[in-house]
């Protein structure tokens, strides 16, 4: 059994990186197993470790295994409460998750249209779809934009789990879909370039 703990997934999966950022910074040791979820050809492996075969998973030194980035972070913060994330109660907390969750939300339609318009072919498009995703990614970025600092993190001097968040989401977009972000969200891309002055981004940065 291995000693440290095993992320599988990519950093091209933003849940997956949100994960392996969060460990970074907490200073874990983290081993990595470079599994797409979507790729037919790994799928009994990674049917292996999550029975709907998504990722991440993260697997514990003793074969635990973890499933959703949310819940993970949780247990990652919860199980080195002096290098938490996320506040641990209180109003900050409260306002850090719901950064976390506009990140998340929108996130979620950021990787929905790689699969309806990077993916799908061209004559299965569904376009008012696509618009309907583009008008969403365009809605949770332009109220990240509102909300993010002029300069250091949300968490402060250094990022919490809200930076790592809205980084993962500016940066998921930037990679799969540059026009969603060119030019218009100046706050977070000056945001994400401070972050990849850090190695825990700049180091798993997808692109
Ligand atoms: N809610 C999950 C989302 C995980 C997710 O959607 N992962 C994608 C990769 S980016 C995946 O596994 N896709 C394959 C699938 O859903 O069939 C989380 O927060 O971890």
């Amino acid at each position: 059994m291995s000693e440290t703990m095993t992320l599988v997934g990519r950093n091209l999966s933003p849940y997956a990186r949100r994960v392996a950022i969060w460990c970074a910074l907490q200073g874990r040791e983290l081993e990595r197993l470079d599994v797409a979820a979507t790729d037919p050809s790994q799928a009994d492996i990674m049917k292996s470790y999550h029975p709907g075969i998504r990722v991440p998973v993260l697997v514990l030194a003793d074969g635990t295994r973890l499933i959703e980035s949310m819940p993970i972070c949780d247990w990652l913060d919860d199980s080195m409460p002096d290098m938490r994330l996320v506040p641990a109660t209180g109003l900050a907390r409260r306002d850090c998750l719901q950064r976390i969750a506009l990140a998340h939300s929108t996130v979620e339609k950021v990787v929905s249209l790689v699969y309806e318009k990077n993916r799908r072919p061209e004559e299965f498009h569904w376009k008012d779809w696509q618009t309907r995703v583009i008008g969403q990614i365009e809605g949770g970025l332009a109220a990240l934009e509102e909300i993010t600092p002029e300069a250091g993190f949300f968490g402060g001097d250094k990022p919490d789990g809200s930076d790592v968040a809205a980084v993962c989401t500016y940066q998921q977009a930037e990679v799969t879909n540059p026009f969603l972000v060119e030019g218009r969200y100046p706050k977070l891309t000056a945001l994400a370039a401070r972050a990849m002055k850090l190695p825990a981004f700049a180091d798993t940065y997808p692109g």
